[in-house]
């Protein structure tokens, strides 16, 4: 196992705090006053100080804090501090834990919820479940972490949920080692000057071991909560549902290659233009997607090369995102849009190379753990529903390899990857009632 560098020190009694003061402490972390909300890629100075601020909050808790080969942060609340017997003298008996958690990186102009809520929940969650203990109700039978994945959102390597992929080894890790950030870095390189190995980075059966179940706590991130079919008269919907699926999705890079030219020495009849091929592919992504029912599909970046404003680009990359619940569809829509990408750079004297940076097929969550989340849940919010989401995560990789499940807190704008994501403060706490709920039926 890998070396703990921040044992669990003494537990200091901590009451229980609620999350919306443990997310205030990060609030100003990573402002990206540009963009507006919150900017914190991978391994950034501001996902590191998340990172310190996480440590630190679980070692209040006197929780272990380990950092994998993957560079998983996992906080160890083991066994051995209670009543229930421990592993062989020494070393914890972490097989078939408890897990809970989710990330702390952002996608560029995020906003202050999409993963840090889990964090947090879950950290709050620990503080309930502990005072359950100290006053009886609560026995453990199996150790508890809270982890925290790297890269999930993808934005600086590309490839979404990139720590959770090496841990369930459903990503080679020679493609993930050498992904590059904007800035030409490797992921190998980026993660050697965090201290790790990447010759030992990959699928680490001896961690997934101690994983018996996973359960994520994440905000909703689409209107699933505030449809009529969820809201009450006010119009108001749960505070809360369980997670039922997870539509897959993939993400493709296409790589258009014109003449690159003065903007006012070449004449409109002499060009061959990357970004007026770009520009309308960007409307065929549009008109093929709205044209298949279920389906999304998104351009969301867009770079230029040289991108000067007197220069006609002689390349642009452009990155697609598609979505549908049958994996099989969303291959036909990207096989459909690349076909079109084919014609609009011939139409344009351009070239196009399309490459797949990352899929992943849609989850159903294990079924049997599933009926627990709900049963759980129900004593804080009665009848809470179940979701299928269209937002990727952590907890839908490692379904392929561990029962996992999630909950989701109500964001009342039903926006979310903006700064208009939130949650009110009576639907964060009554999350962190019904994770502890969760969890301590589990444990
Ligand atoms: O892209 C997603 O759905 C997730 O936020 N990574
Ligand atoms: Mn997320
Ligand atoms: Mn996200
Ligand atoms: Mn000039």
């Amino acid at each position: 196992m890998p070396a703990a560098f921040l044992a669990g020190g003494s537990i200091d009694r901590v009451n229980t705090t609620s999350v919306v003061s443990l997310l205030s402490a990060i609030e100003d972390t990573g402002r990206d006053t540009r963009r507006g909300g919150y900017s914190r890629p991978v391994y950034s100075s501001a996902e590191l100080q998340l990172r310190e601020w996480f440590t630190a909050e679980a070692a209040r808790r006197g929780l272990a804090v380990e950092t994998d080969r993957n560079g998983i942060l996992w906080a160890w609340w083991d066994l051995s501090d209670s009543s229930a017997s421990a592993g062989p003298a020494g070393v914890p008996d972490r097989r078939g834990a408890l897990v809970t958690g989710s990330h702390l990186d952002s996608v560029p102009g995020g906003g202050a919820f999409d993963g840090p809520l889990g964090v947090a929940s879950a950290l709050a969650a620990v503080d309930l479940l502990r005072a359950r203990e100290r006053d009886g109700s609560l026995v453990r039978n199996r150790a508890l972490a809270v982890a925290v994945f790297p890269e999930e959102e993808g934005s600086r390597f590309g490839v979404a949920c990139l720590g959770s992929r090496l841990l369930a080894g459903t990503i080679d890790p020679r493609k993930a080692l050498a992904l590059r950030d904007a800035d030409g870095n490797t992921f190998a390189d980026v993660s050697r000057t965090h201290g790790l190995d990447p010759e030992a980075m990959g699928r680490d059966d001896a961690v997934l071991r101690t994983i018996g179940d996973f359960v994520e706590l994440h905000v909703e991130q689409g209107q699933g909560l505030n449809t009529e079919e969820f809201t009450d008269a006010a119009g108001r919907g749960p505070a809360l549902a369980v997670g039922g699926s997870i539509l897959g999705h993939g993400r493709w890079r296409f790589s258009f290659t014109g003449q690159g030219n003065h903007a006012g020495t070449t004449l409109m009849t002499d060009r061959a233009d990357p970004m007026v091929a770009a520009a309308q592919l960007i409307v065929a992504v549009r008109q093929t997607a709205s044209a298949q029912p279920g389906a999304r599909g998104t351009v969301g970046r867009l770079e230029p090369v040289p991108g000067g404003t007197n220069v006609i680009a002689s390349r642009v990359e452009l990155w697609l995102d598609v979505r549908h619940p049958d994996d099989a569809v969303t291959a036909s829509l990207v096989e459909k849009i690349h076909g079109q990408a084919q014609k609009i750079a011939a139409f344009e004297g351009c070239t196009v190379h399309m490459t797949e940076e990352s899929s992943s097929g849609t989850v159903h969550f294990d079924p049997a753990l599933q009926r627990s989340l709900e049963q759980s849940v129900a004593r804080t919010v009665p009848g809470a529903p179940v979701l299928a989401t269209g937002a990727g995560h952590d907890a839908g990789v490692l379904a392929a390899r561990v029962p996992t499940g999630m909950l989701f807190v109500r964001n009342p704008s039903g926006i979310s990857h903006s700064p208009e994501e939130y949650v009110e403060n009576d639907d964060a706490d009554a999350g962190v009632t019904a994770l502890a709920d969760v969890l301590e039926d589990l444990l």
